[in-house]
């Protein structure tokens, strides 16, 4: 019983092992992009309100794949606040998003 416990834990540690060799090769196969913003898939939304001085956007957005979320209206913090700029109240756009520090925060925009 002990032997096979020990059995497992090597198949387990040795697994966990090929599945980081396999990473790492996708990795470079990604070329110069930070992996965050690669796995990271584009989000449809239509923006309700910009907060400049808050640096905060008001976003009623599809479902996002990355963050594992449903469709919903919420608002969003901004990696930079010249995203701000690009965008404005009523305007429809895909976007990326991600969790920073517990906190969802929009990393880019796209037209
Ligand atoms: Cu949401």
């Amino acid at each position: 019983m002990k032997q096979k416990l020990i059995s497992l834990a090597l198949t387990a540690a040795l697994g966990a092992f090929a599945g980081l060799a396999t990473g790492e090769e996708k990795h470079h196969a990604g070329g110069s992009q930070p992996s965050a913003a690669a796995s990271a898939s584009l989000t449809n939304g239509e923006v309700r309100k910009v907060d400049k001085d808050a640096k905060k956007i008001t976003i009623k957005h599809g479902p996002i794949a990355n963050l594992d979320m449903p469709a919903m209206t919420m608002v969003f913090q901004v990696k930079d606040p010249t995203l701000l700029d690009q965008v404005k109240a009523g305007e429809k756009v895909k976007f990326v998003a991600d969790k920073v520090g517990g906190a969802y925060v929009v990393v880019r925009f796209e037209k």
